[in-house]
C-alpha cells in the first residue's frame, strides 16, 4: 500500500455476508453507448466491481438479474417512462439518478442522467456505496452538484517545480508531452471525476506567458484529450503582460484595440487546439504580477477584455481578488475589498471573482473574507488552499474540512439566507455561474500528496464543491472507509482524530486569533519575532503587534477599522471584546495581557493553556494512532507514525518559540504546572529551517 490508489482501491469486500449479497446483486454491466464518458464510466465499474467482488464483472449487451445499466433516455426509451423528462432535466448537465428498477422482468440498477457526464458521476457514486459498504438493495438516489465549476488550481511551473508544493515535483511532464501520456494523467482524472471535480487550472497563478505559445498549447491539448473522458476541462493562467512578452506589442493596456485583438486571436488559437477549453485564471496586480492597474485601468477592465475573448467560445474568466500593495498604508486585510467592492456590477457575465476564504492568506484560522456578501451582482468563486503552506506543509496531519466548513457556515448577514455557502452556491443572489477551487496539494510523490492524510483534503474539496451541506464528519468517514478500511474501531478513532486535528494545530501554532507568524517567506515553523522582510505586511510583527500592554491587531474603529467592511451584525459581534469569539480575538483586538477571557483566566494564561494543550493533543493523536497498528498495512501505518513524531517535535518548537517570545512582552511566567521550554528564546530565534521549498 504505497497510497497511489488513493480512495479508489477496490479491494475485495472483507465482510463475507455482504460480499455474498453484493455478488448476487451485481452480475454484469450494460451500456448501450460508446460516448467517451460512458466508456470511462463502465471501465471504472468493471475495474472497481471486479476488485470489490473478487470476480470478473464484464460488459454485456443483454440485461439479466443484477445488471448495472448505464444509459440516457435517448439510448433506452424506458428511462423516459420511468423518470420523466422534467425530472431528468432537473439533473442539469451533471446530476444523476441511481435506482433499483425492474426492466424486462429483471432486477437491475439503473444509473441515468440528463447528460453523459452525470452517468460518469453516478458510476463513481455507486462504487463509493460499495467501498463504504452501504446497502444497495433498494436504491433511489438523486444527486445534483450545488456548484458548477469545481476546480483544482495547480501552482505548477513550467520547469516542474511547484509553488508551495510539498509532494515532489509537478505531475505534468512537459518535456515528454504531447507525445507521451503518462498513466498518472488518467489516474489523476479518475480520482477527480470520482469526487466531482470538473476542471483544472494546470499552471501557476504567477504565470509564464510562454505557456500561451503554439508549442506549449499542443502539450496542453494532449492533457485536455486525456482528461476529456473524465469530464475535466482545462483552464490556463494568463499572464497579463503576455501581449508584450510573446506578442511583441508595446503595451498590455486592456483598452488598447491591438491588445484586445491580440487576446482574441490568441484565444481563438487556444480553442483550435482545445475546443472545450474552460477559460482563464488570472492573478493581476498582486505581489508584483502585471495587471490592468499598470495602465490606470481597473480589474474589471482587465477581466472584461479576457471575458470578451473567451465569450464566443463559451469560456469563462476567474479573476482573483487576492491583491494587496505595499504602497498603500492600509491594513492588508482591507485592500481586496477596497479594490473590488466598487467594481460590483461592472464585470461581464462570464467573469467570476475568485476570493480566498479569508482576508489575509490561508491561515490556520481566518474570519470569512469580507467580499463575501459585498458583491451581489458578481459571482464570487471560493478559493481554498489544499496545499498546507501555512499549516505544516505535507508534514503535519491537518484535516481541512472543518476549516472549509467554518467559512461556508459563517453568516455574512448581507441578506436573508446569505451564509458564505449560499453566496458561493448562488442561492443568495441567484447566480448560476458558481465555483469553488482548491489550490492543489498534488505532486509527483508516489502517494500524490506527500502526507497520506493530504489525500483527504483533496477528497474534501471535490465532495464539498459537489455538496456543500455534507459535514466534515461525513466526508472524513467515507474517505477513511475507502482509503484504509471499514473496520469500525479504526473508522471511529481516525475520524475523531481527523476532526480534532485542525483545532489542535491552531492551538500549537496560532491560538486566539493570531495569524501569519510563520517563518519568513517559506512559512514553515514559528518566527513571531521576524521583522526584516522587504515589505511591512510580510512581517509577523506587523500581524501580532505584541507590546508591553498586550497583543493583537486592532481592527475596530479605533484601529484599522477593517471591521467596517462587514455587515453591521457581524461587525457588532466582532468589535466588542466581550462578544468577539475567542477564536478571533487577536484578529480584531489588541488585548491587554491581563484581560480576562470567558473562563475568567487572563489572556496570557489562556495563551499558555492553548499552546500547551496543542502539544498535548498531538501526543494524544500519536497515542491513538499507535492503537491502529493492527488495522492497516504496515507501510502507511509507519509513514503516519513517523510524520506524527515530527509533528510532535514541531508543535513543541512552535509552543516554546512563541511563548518565550511573547513572554518578553507579557513579562509573566509560564504557569509552573507546565513542562519548561528546554531552550532559550535566542536558540529558537537562531534556528534556521534547514530546507523549505519556496
Ligand atoms: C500566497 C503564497 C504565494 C502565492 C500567493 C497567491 O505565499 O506563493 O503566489 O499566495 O495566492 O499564499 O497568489
Amino acid at each position: 500500500e504505497d497510497g497511489y490508489r488513493l480512495w479508489l482501491r477496490y479491494n475485495t469486500i472483507d465482510n463475507p455476508a455482504l460480499l455474498q449479497q453484493y455478488r448476487q446483486q451485481i452480475t454484469s454491466i450494460s451500456c448501450p453507448s460508446d460516448d467517451a464518458r460512458l466508456i470511462a464510466a463502465h471501465q471504472e465499474l468493471q475495474t472497481g466491481l471486479s476488485g470489490l467482488l473478487g470476480k470478473k464483472i464484464s460488459l454485456q449487451t443483454t440485461v439479466t438479474n443484477g445488471t448495472i445499466l448505464l444509459g440516457l433516455r435517448s439510448h433506452l426509451p424506458f428511462i423516459r417512462k420511468l423518470v420523466g423528462d422534467t425530472a431528468l432535466a432537473r439533473l442539469g448537465e451533471e446530476g444523476f439518478i441511481i435506482r433499483t428498477v425492474k426492466h424486462e422482468g429483471k432486477n437491475v440498477t439503473l444509473i441515468t442522467a440528463n447528460k453523459e457526464a452525470g452517468i460518469l458521476y453516478g458510476a463513481f457514486h455507486f462504487l463509493r456505496l460499495l467501498q463504504t459498504q452501504q446497502s444497495i438493495q433498494q436504491l433511489s438516489i438523486t444527486s445534483v452538484p450545488k456548484i458548477k465549476l469545481r476546480l483544482l488550481n495547480h501552482w505548477d511551473n513550467l520547469n516542474r517545480t511547484v509553488e508551495r508544493g510539498y509532494a515532489g515535483g509537478s505531475i505534468w511532464d512537459w518535456q515528454r508531452l504531447p507525445g507521451y501520456i503518462d498513466q498518472r494523467y488518467i489516474d489523476y482524472a479518475r480520482a477527480n471525476a470520482s469526487i466531482g471535480i470538473n476542471g483544472a487550472a494546470i499552471t501557476n497563478v504567477n504565470a509564464n506567458a510562454i505557456l500561451l505559445t503554439e508549442e506549449w498549447l499542443q502539450k496542453v491539448a494532449a492533457l485536455a484529450n486525456a482528461f476529456r473522458p473524465y469530464n475535466i476541462k482545462i483552464y490556463l493562467t494568463a499572464r497579463f503582460s503576455a501581449p508584450v512578452e510573446i506578442g511583441k506589442l508595446k503595451t498590455a493596456d486592456p483598452l488598447n484595440e491591438e491588445v484586445r485583438k491580440w487576446w482574441k486571436d490568441k484565444t481563438d488559437e487556444i480553442y483550435k487546439h482545445i475546443p472545450d477549453f474552460g477559460g482563464f485564471l488570472v492573478k493581476a496586480n498582486s505581489e508584483g504580477q502585471p495587471g490592468p492597474q499598470n495602465y490606470q485601468r481597473t480589474h474589471a477592465d482587465g477581466a472584461n477584455m479576457l471575458a470578451d475573448a473567451v465569450a464566443p467560445h463559451g469560456g469563462i474568466v476567474m479573476w482573483r481578488a487576492f491583491v494587496y500593495s505595499n504602497e498603500t498604508p492600509e491594513d492588508r486585510f482591507k485592500q481586496a475589498y477596497n479594490d473590488f467592492k466598487p467594481l460590483d456590477g461592472q464585470f461581464r457575465k462570464n467573469v467570476l471573482v475568485q476570493v480566498k476564504n479569508g482576508p489575509i492568506d490561508f491561515q490556520p484560522r481566518e474570519p470569512f473574507h469580507p467580499l463575501f456578501g459585498a458583491m451581489p451582482q458578481t459571482p464570487l468563486m471560493m478559493e481554498y488552499q489544499l496545499t498546507q503552506e501555512y499549516l505544516g506543509f505535507a508534514t503535519h496531519l491537518v484535516y481541512l474540512a472543518p476549516l472549509f466548513k467554518e467559512v461556508l457556515d459563517a453568516d455574512t448577514h448581507a441578506k436573508n439566507n446569505s451564509t458564505v455557502a449560499q453566496i458561493v452556491d448562488g442561492t443568495t443572489d441567484g447566480h448560476t455561474l458558481t465555483g469553488m477551487a482548491g489550490v492543489s496539494n498534488i505532486g509527483s510523490d508516489i502517494n500524490w500528496t506527500g502526507h497520506p492524510f493530504g489525500q483527504a483534503n483533496w477528497y474534501t474539496l471535490g465532495r464539498l464543491a459537489w455538496d456543500n451541506t455534507l459535514t466534515s464528519a461525513q466526508i472524513a468517514n467515507e474517505w477513511i472507509r475507502q482509503t484504509f478500511t471499514n473496520k469500525q474501531a479504526f473508522v471511529d478513532t481516525v475520524q475523531q482524530l481527523m476532526l480534532a486535528s485542525r483545532e489542535i494545530q491552531v492551538n500549537y501554532m496560532t491560538p486566539l486569533g493570531l495569524h501569519h507568524i510563520m517563518g519568513y517567506s517559506h512559512h514553515y515553523g514559528p518566527a513571531p519575532w521576524y521583522n526584516k522582510a522587504p515589505r511591512a505586511d510580510w512581517n509577523p510583527v506587523y500581524f501580532h503587534k505584541a507590546d508591553s500592554i498586550g497583543i493583537g491587531f486592532d481592527r475596530t474603529a479605533a484601529g484599522s477599522n477593517a471591521l467596517a467592511q462587514y455587515q453591521p451584525a457581524v461587525q457588532q459581534q466582532f468589535e466588542n471584546m466581550a462578544t468577539c469569539p475567542e477564536t478571533f480575538l487577536l484578529w480584531f483586538h489588541h488585548v491587554p495581557w491581563d484581560y480576562r477571557v470567558h473562563s475568567g483566566k487572563t489572556l496570557w494564561e489562556t495563551m499558555c493553556d492553548k499552546y500547551y494543550s496543542g502539544v498535548d493533543s498531538v501526543r494524544w493523536m500519536q497515542h491513538r494512532w499507535e492503537g491502529m497498528k493492527n488495522y492497516i498495512d504496515a507501510e502507511r501505518f509507519s509513514q503516519i507514525k513517523q510524520l506524527l513524531a515530527i509533528q510532535e517535535q514541531e508543535a513543541v518548537w512552535w509552543r516554546n518559540a512563541c511563548l518565550l517570545y511573547f513572554q518578553t512582552f507579557s513579562r509573566k511566567p509560564i504557569p509552573a504546572k507546565y513542562e519548561k521550554p528546554d531552550h532559550t528564546l535566542s536558540y529558537y530565534e537562531g534556528l534556521e529551517f534547514p530546507y523549505a521549498p519556496h
